[in-house]
């Protein structure tokens, strides 16, 4: 039978005073930022969106299918043997990124939509019927929005929404008086896609907790940006995409408690997720691999294990601090360098993570991000799979600048220098 590597899982104690990342000098570790788009050099402004991977992990995929390819959790032979250590080993290291105890509780997934969809079908089918309340909030993405409404739709349950300030914020007083019609199910983002907001995520679980609901927290846009820690928050599901977090496309993660996930029935039959079978009955494995139907993703996990640990070496503290003095740089630069450009969002750097959406008024943001790639910036124009956000602010689109570890002060200048073409070239 397998089982996971056990090693402890460290928790990490950061030095007192941490020193700054230097971007500058971890860009040399993104090969594909070494090049030049429509004659500038590429200021790749969209990693909301996905992220840049690092030498690290692009060679770990090609280590992985020049040595080791073969699948998982069958052959008695060395490259699978290999193989399924790369695999298993992997969920470890995330478990360290997330201070999960037990990685038997990281179930490999290929993206955050896939891991809100799984508990959704099987946690969701089980336990939400007829008249049961599921609270989510006016900002969340597509992925922590429509899955809620089918299983609602199907059961006949109700969805409420937290609303947003004008600046982006949750309005907890409104929380609090959902929290008085009992839900079953509290589901929303720990960092905003398209406004940053950092939601204050312990305080909503407690909460929510001494509400009775269990609580989803969509953490797409959080792993790979600041701290997190699963055991603190004290959340039941905890949702992640690989690729976001510097891993490879196809990786990604749910985590929940251990005692949720034995309790709950698989989301997708075949094999690999069963202990025996018959032809009228079949009984599970173990979990995770209970939730892991069919041949997996194995480089892209293997290489999202690789990308944990790049993470953890960066230190996340001092990833948050980077992409703090980003966006405290931003926020003030550009309404300066841009006149008249809107922005969205908390204005306070302490409360948003590296994501800043703005408007150029007169100018559809399509065609101010177009201009943008001539001078060799990609940023993200659209409604960013946030349209009920993006009505609720009266917007039709907006134009987004996201960050990461590489990102510099520079982009944010050569990102200032390509709005003013654009305010030029559209005469407002
Ligand atoms: N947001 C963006 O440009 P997937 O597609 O499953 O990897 O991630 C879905 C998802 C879920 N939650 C949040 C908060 C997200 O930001 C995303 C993906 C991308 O903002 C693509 S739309």
């Amino acid at each position: 039978m397998t089982t996971i590597e056990e090693r402890p899982v460290a928790t990490e104690t950061e030095a007192p005073a941490r020193a700054p990342l230097d971007a500058a000098a971890i860009r040399a570790d993104f090969p594909i930022l070494d090049q030049s788009v429509n004659g500038h050099r590429l200021v790749y402004l969209d990693s909301a969106a996905t992220s840049q991977k690092p030498r690290a992990v692009i060679d770990a995929l090609d280590a992985y299918y020049r040595q080791d390819n073969a699948n998982v959790h069958r052959g008695i032979y060395a490259l699978s043997e290999r193989a399924t250590a790369g695999y298993e080993g992997a969920r470890v290291k995330v478990a360290k990124l997330l201070n999960v105890n037990d990685p038997h509780e990281i179930i490999w997934t290929r993206n955050a939509t896939e891991s809100i969809n799984l508990v959704a079908y099987s946690w969701g089918r089980k336990h939400i019927s007829r008249g049961d309340v599921i609270v989510l909030t006016e900002m969340e993405h597509h992925a922590n929005l429509v899955p809620w409404q089918l299983l609602a739709q199907e059961k006949d349950a109700d969805l409420e929404f937290i609303p947003i300030t004008d600046d982006g914020v949750l309005r907890q007083d409104v929380f609090d008086v959902l929290l008085r019609l009992k839900p079953k199910l509290v589901a929303f983002t720990h960092v905003s896609n398209t406004l940053g907001t950092i939601n204050p995520v312990e305080d909503m679980t407690r909460r929510a907790h001494e509400a009775g609901a269990l609580v989803l927290i969509d953490g797409a846009q959080a792993v790979p940006h600041l701290p997190v820690d699963v055991q603190a928050i004290g959340a039941d599901f905890y949702a992640f995409s690989g690729h976001k977090a510097l891993g490879p496309t196809g990786s990604g993660v749910l985590w929940a408690r251990r005692e949720l996930l034995e309790a709950m029935p698989p989301f997708m039959g075949g094999g690999d997720m069963i202990r025996e079978v018959h032809l009228r009955r079949s009984d599970w494995n173990d979990i995770p691999w209970k939730f892991e139907a069919g041949t997996p993703d194995i480089a892209a996990q293997i290489g999202l294990g690789v990308a944990a640990d790049y993470l953890r070496d960066l230190g996340m503290d001092r990833l948050r601090d980077h992409e703090r003095d980003l966006v405290g740089y931003a926020l003030d630069v550009l309404p300066r360098e841009v006149p008249g450009i809107d922005l969205y969002g908390p204005m306070d750097p302490e409360i948003r993570g590296g994501v800043v959406p703005f408007n150029i008024p007169g100018v559809h943001p399509h065609d101010a991000a177009q201009v943008l790639d001539r001078f060799g910036v990609a940023v993200r124009a659209g409604h960013h799979c946030t349209m009920p956000l993006h009505e609720r602010l009266d917007l039709g689109a907006t134009a987004r600048a996201s960050f990461q570890c590489y990102t510099t002060r520079d982009d944010i200048d050569a990102l200032a220098n390509g709005l003013k073409e654009v305010q030029r070239l559209f005469g407002v």
